[in-house]
């Protein structure tokens, strides 16, 4: 495959760069694509250089897919013009998430959707993937009513100005702010910018996106999205309200048997799923399950993934070898 890699220099970039090598994705040529900023930058892939490219060059080269997490104005700009040369994008930031004439796929939930039309191919928002990667198994089996959310998110999911903001005030150095308040020794309940219905636009991309991955809209979803002073990794609160009683060991089993679902709890060990142990890991942990013992039918739990894998990169990454594994690129 002749794959482009575009934001190959980005935070999401480098980890997309991982996680392909580790997943020895068939490349035959790789295109690393960037601003004009890095064009001529040299970067490796498996021990071997490249030279970092402008958009232009890398659709000329017609690449078969494409890896977009660039940013949302590049994706409307350029997703289209690779999808008319025959490029397959998969797309990472939020620009055709709600597109009706696209998909939002999380392999595990949705993949079997796809066809060789699909030319731009969305990957949901983070902390929307790990929450779907648990609600899959127990919706399908009990039936979502109402899930109530709430996220704690860490500043590697706004980009390399909010870690360096974190690491600052760590050091005591003043520098710029990605934030408008310090983020260390703080908890700000702002993720991406406020919409006119008062909720963030993170908080509104958790209560659509599992609507459309599902292709569902029986249940509803409500969120608050917070950041904390985590390096890596969001975690999440989830009370999740269901048409039918559910058997807890049951749905236990249910996640455990989930792939890429790792189930992390037992209070008398103190397990749980916790940020700093996610980091680098491809799959999505789930603890704290237990009974809300204040309503009928409703379940509460713990979801903890690193954003910048399952989040990002591998979900992407899963896509592409999906399209491939069944001849659609
Ligand atoms: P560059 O490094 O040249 O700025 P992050 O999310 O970590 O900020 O990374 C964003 C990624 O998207 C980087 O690789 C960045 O390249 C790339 N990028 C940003 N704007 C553009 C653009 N207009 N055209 C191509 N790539 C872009
Ligand atoms: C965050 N979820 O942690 C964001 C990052 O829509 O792809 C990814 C933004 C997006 O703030």
């Amino acid at each position: 495959m002749k794959v482009a890699v575009v934001g190959a220099t980005g935070m999401v970039g480098e980890v997309m760069l991982k996680v392909l090598a580790e997943r020895n994705f068939p490349i035959t040529e790789l295109l690393l694509v960037a601003s004009e900023r890095s064009v001529g930058k040299k970067m490796t892939y498996q021990n071997k250089e490249y030279t970092v490219i402008g958009l232009a060059d890398a659709l000329a080269a017609k690449p078969q897919i494409a890896i977009f997490s660039a940013g949302g104005e590049t994706s409307t700009e350029w997703a289209p013009k690779f999808a008319a040369v025959g490029t397959t994008v998969i797309d990472n930031s939020s620009a055709w998430r709600m597109d009706p004439t696209k998909k939002l796929v999380v392999p595990e939930i949705n993949a079997d959707q796809l066809t060789k039309e699909d030319k731009i191919i969305a990957n949901p928002n983070c902390s929307t993937i790990q929450l779907v990667m648990c609600l899959a198994p127990l919706h399908k089996k009990y039936k979502m009513k109402r899930v109530v959310i709430s996220t704690y998110q860490s500043v590697s999911g706004t980009g390399v100005k909010a870690v360096q903001q974190l690491e600052n005030e760590i050091a005591g150095i003043q520098g710029e702010m990605a934030y408008p308040y310090p983020i260390g020794r703080n908890a700000l309940p702002h993720c991406d910018v406020f919409l006119e219905n008062g909720y963030t636009k993170e908080e509104m991309k958790l209560a659509r996106e599992p609507q459309k991955i599902f292709d569902d809209r029986s249940f509803s979803i409500t969120a608050t999205a917070v950041r904390i002073p985590t390096a890596g990794g969001h975690s999440e609160s989830v009370n999740v309200e269901f048409e039918n009683d559910f058997d807890l060991t049951d749905v236990r089993k249910l996640l455990s048997e989930s792939s890429g679902v790792i189930v992390q709890d037992n209070p008398d060990t103190n397990t749980y799923p916790m940020p700093i142990y996610a980091h680098d890991k491809d799959d999505v942990f789930v603890g704290r399950i237990r009974r809300d013992e204040t309503q009928r039918n409703t379940l509460n739990m713990w979801i903890v993934a690193d954003n910048l894998r399952k989040g990002a990169a591998t979900n992407a990454v899963q896509i592409g070898e999906y399209l491939v594994a069944h001849n659609l690129v």
